[in-house]
């Protein structure tokens, strides 16, 4: 595979020449009912979760996927939903989704759940009360309107769906916070580059030539939503490289938060750099066992980045009045 990095696509011509997905229009709709139907002071969360697949033929047969189950963003969003917040969740189709998370992936199926008794089919009374709970809450909110559901497979989907909600979003302001955890695809080929049909394996080894994506980060912050809190993840697996890569990204897009992690170790421990903590990140840690005993280090993670949303929408509330 051959990695194209001098060829930079600037975001605007990306649009131009990738097809939009199919959801795009319902996305708009739903999303623009949502956010108007909310309260002029609830605050917002964008979640977005798992990862984008990059298909190599136009008739995808083939993709090559980026890393993520969906527990970072999924967990996340029941979270945000339990401080106050209405969440729109953006999310890979089949990663793992709030409330729905422990019973969907589970390596015993959903069938290990049920039982039999006299003819009728009921949950096993060892989950009732766990099940019980999770399907109380994934009803509250959804009727109640605090939780849309939005998915997407391929990078290019995710692209035109991020964009989308943001523009729908932008005019709320400081209200509205951006979670940035899908892990996006830094490459892809693009649609006009593509092979149309299924590449054959009769002419031997494959070489890809891929292009690298443009950052769209930078017109995020920059353009789509200027007065939005947001809040990117940077996900390395050489230790070396994280708080670099973190500053770095800090430095480039000017947002609020990077939140960092390392592959092996994100479940127990995250780093938060800021403007004013790119030296010294304050550190977000939860013990193996903490982990292994159920906890979530989403809670402590959400906790805090809500703690700094309410600051930061405070200051902007601050700056109007002194205007
Ligand atoms: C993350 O770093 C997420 O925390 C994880 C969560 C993907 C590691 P899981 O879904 O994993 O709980 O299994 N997300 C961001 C990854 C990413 O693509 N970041 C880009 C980068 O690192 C910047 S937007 O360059």
């Amino acid at each position: 595979m051959t990695l194209d990095m001098r060829r930079t696509i600037d975001p605007d011509t990306y649009f131009d020449h990738n097809l939009p997905p199919t959801n795009l229009q319902w996305a708009h709709d739903e999303v623009d009912k949502f956010v108007k139907t909310q309260s002029p002071d609830q605050r917002i969360v964008l979640v977005t979760s798992g990862g984008t697949t990059v298909p190599l033929e136009n008739n995808t047969v083939r993709f090559v996927d980026n890393f993520s189950a969906g527990t970072r963003g999924s967990s996340s969003a029941e979270q945000f939903l339990a401080m106050g917040y209405a969440v729109i969740f953006l999310y890979r189709e089949q990663s793992l989704q709030p409330f729905n998370r422990n019973y969907s992936h589970n390596t015993r199926g959903i069938l290990s759940y049920l039982e039999r008794i006299n003819g009728q089919i009921r949950v096993k009374p060892e989950w009732e009360e766990k099940m019980g709970r999770d399907l109380d809450s994934y009803q509250k909110y959804t009727q109640e309107g605090k939780l849309l559901m939005v998915n997407f497979t391929t990078l290019s989907d995710y692209l035109f769906l991020l964009r989308e909600v943001s523009l729908l979003v932008a005019s709320l302001g400081p209200r509205v916070m951006f979670y940035l955890a899908a892990a996006v695809s830094d490459f892809f080929i693009p649609s006009h580059s593509m092979s149309e049909h299924k590449i054959q394996s009769a002419s031997g080894d494959l070489t890809l030539h891929m292009n690298q994506v443009p950052k769209f980060l930078r017109p995020l912050v920059k353009n789509w939503v200027p007065l939005c809190f947001i809040v990117s993840f940077k996900l390395e697996t050489d230790p070396e490289l994280l708080g670099p890569k973190a500053r770095h990204a800090l430095e480039k897009y000017g947002h609020q938060v990077v939140v960092a992690n390392m592959l092996n170790t994100r479940k127990c421990q995250v780093w938060l750099f800021t403007k004013e903590e790119a030296q010294n990140p304050a550190i977000i840690q939860i013990s193996k066992e903490d982990v292994d005993a159920g906890k979530d280090i989403e809670q402590d993670i959400v906790e805090e980045l809500a703690r700094r949303h309410q600051q930061y929408i405070a200051n902007a509330q601050q700056q109007d009045l002194s205007a």
